[in-house]
Parts: structure tokens; sequence; C-alpha cells
């Protein structure tokens, strides 16, 4: 595309953002927290709430958690035993990524055994399996297990601490609370599954903001600011399945389509958090072998969250990182761009 075409459609986005916090265009590079001494709770609602940006916290934040240091094996790779032992009779949610269901994939229910015996073959085949793409996604351990086990040994609190410590950043949170609060399914989920595997693009439920932690191996999301999405609705009006699929590029397809306003690429490695914002749509790939992690959704009754989402884990291995040249509009100086 030519230059000036492309100044027409960047300012075509920041006119149809410009009521939408975080709306717009992406940012080039998205901020990267190194350390937890230096920010504070306030750094980050006057840096990515109340803008509505996303940003990365980098592994230290994560260091002292159970799931960091019971799920992993010494060598970055899940602690399938460890997990076995510990939740191998579990009945957990599964979804077939190679298969398109409206905008989703089928799910099945199937013991964590199942599962992990699934996952051994599919590496011991170098990648693949006859019976598909297969992805633990969307379990709920922490009502599922965490409470449930809690009523024989230990508070819900105790076994919670085991898998995560909530981050005081992510602390209001009165959608898990009012859910808790019920006895229904919270918004903490669990995502596991080999590389390969990935989520279709959406938002997340009640435009709530979220944060997800990954655990072992590496992901990589896409990321779209609220408002984005619209360009890339079909001509019927449906927004796409695969944000990489090259039908994206078909002109009588996708009229509105811009190939020259892509999606925030965010690579996260293992410990790393990631804080998605309301509204921001994404689509996101586990890019190594193994890719455990566990996800929570809240919310606060603070004004400026109307619902919040928290997504509290995922796994990924150590990658190089590569540092944008920017600084973040975070006040101190813990932060650096960063984009994939
Ligand atoms: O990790 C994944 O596959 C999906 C996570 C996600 O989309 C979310 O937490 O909203």
């Amino acid at each position: 595309m030519d230059r000036e075409t492309r100044a027409t459609a960047e300012q075509h986005f920041q006119a149809a953002g410009a009521g939408i916090r975080g709306g717009g265009l992406a940012p080039v590079g998205v901020a990267f927290i190194r350390e937890p001494c230096a920010f504070s709770y306030a750094d980050f609602v006057t840096g990515f709430l109340l803008p509505n940006l996303p940003c990365v916290f980098s592994s230290a934040f994560t260091a002292s958690w159970g799931c960091r240091r019971r799920w992993v094996t010494p060598a970055g790779k899940p602690d399938f035993e460890y997990l076995l032992r510990k939740y191998g009779d579990v009945v957990v949610p599964v979804a077939n990524c190679g298969i398109q269901e409206y905008n989703s994939n089928p799910k099945e229910h199937m013991p964590l055994q199942d599962y992990i015996a699934y996952w051994q073959e599919y590496i011991q085949r170098g990648g693949s399996s006859p019976r598909g793409c297969l992805y633990l996604k969307d379990w709920h351990l922490c009502s599922g297990v965490c409470c449930s086990r809690a009523l024989h040994r230990g508070s819900p609190a105790e076994d919670l601490e085991d898998v995560f410590t909530l981050p005081a950043y992510f602390s209001s949170d009165w959608l898990n609370e009012f859910s808790d609060a019920l006895g229904v399914d919270d918004y903490r989920f669990v995502y596991a599954g080999p590389r390969g595997t990935w989520s279709p693009f959406h938002a997340d439920i009640f435009r709530s903001y979220s944060w997800s932690v990954n655990i072992c191996g590496r992901k990589k999301w896409l990321l779209f600011p609220p408002g984005q999405e619209e360009a890339l609705r079909d001509n019927h009006g449906t927004l796409p399945y695969d944000v990489t699929s090259s039908t994206l590029m078909d002109t009588h397809l996708h009229p509105t389509h811009l190939p020259s306003s892509p999606a925030l690429e965010v690579v996260q490695e293992a410990g790393e958090m990631l804080f998605v914002p309301s509204g921001w749509h994404h689509q996101v790939h586990n890019l190594v072998r193994m890719t455990p992690s566990p996800s929570t959704t809240t919310g606060s009754t603070a004004a400026t969250w109307p619902t919040c989402g928290t997504s509290c884990s995922r796994s990924s291995r150590l990658c190089s990182e590569k540092l944008a040249s920017g600084r973040t509009p975070c006040p101190t100086g813990t932060t650096t761009a960063r984009s994939s």
C-alpha cells in the first residue's frame, strides 16, 4: 500500500476510535514492566488501566507462584507426573482446534489423565495425532478443584495460594467475588496444550479486563484495540474466526479490511503476565511444545472497571526479547516498549 493510502487508513481508524478508550490503531510495541518493587498500583491504573492499554509484566512478578514451581520441570517443560498425581482424575474441557463451530471449536470433556496421555502421544508423533489438535481450555481449576477439595483439606484461600497469588494490580475483582459468593462458575481459567493449539479471535466476556500468566512454553497474542475489529468484519458483518486467514485479503469478502492496520503482536514468555484491556479483541497461539496456563476473570466495583477480567496463567519457554526503542507512558522507569 502507498503512503498516502496508509495515512488515510490511519486517520480513518483514529477517528473511529476517538470515542473509545484505548481505541484506534494498535501501538507499535507493548510496555514491558520489569521490576515489581518499582511499579505501584497507581502506576498501573494511570499508565494502563485508565488509558485501556495492554502491558506485559516480567516473570519476576510471578516467581513465587505455586504453579510455576510445581507444574514445570527444571528443564522448563510441563511436569506431567506432578499434574497427574495432583489432578489426574479431574474432568477437564478439551476443544478441537481443527474444527470450526461458528467462531469457536467444539468441546468434549475427559479426565486430565486422558488429555495428558493424548498430549504425550502427540509429542512422540512429532506434533500430530489422528485425533486432531486438542486444547485443554477454560478449565475452572479454582472453583472446580481448589474449592471442592478445600472442603476436605485446608481452606479455599490456602488451595488457591498453592496455584497462584492474585497480583495487587488485579485485586479489585468483583466479578469473581460475585460468582464465588453465589457458588457458580468463576472466571478463572487454565489453558494447556501442545504447539499448534490456539484460541480463535474473540473479546473477553462482558467487556471484562483480563490478565494471563504463561507458566511454560511461549504464546503469541494478536491484539486489536477496541473498534479495530470493525474493519475485519466480512460482507455479512461477521467477525473472523482466524485473523491470520488469507481470506481476509479477499476484498469482496472483507470490503473494509485494511492490511495497514495490523494487530499488536506480543510474544509472551514463561512466567510473564499480560494485561488485556477491556474490549481488545485477540487471538492466541501456543508456539512451543507445551503450554499449560491458569487464568482468571475478575470484576471491581470501581467505576473505571465496569467489569474486569483476570486470566491468570499460561505457559511458555524462554525466548529472546526484542526491545523497541520507545518508552511507554508509564510514570516509572521500569518499563520498556516491546513488540514481537
Ligand atoms: O490462552 C489462550 O489460548 C486464550 C486465552 C484468552 O483468550 C483469554 O484469556 O482471554
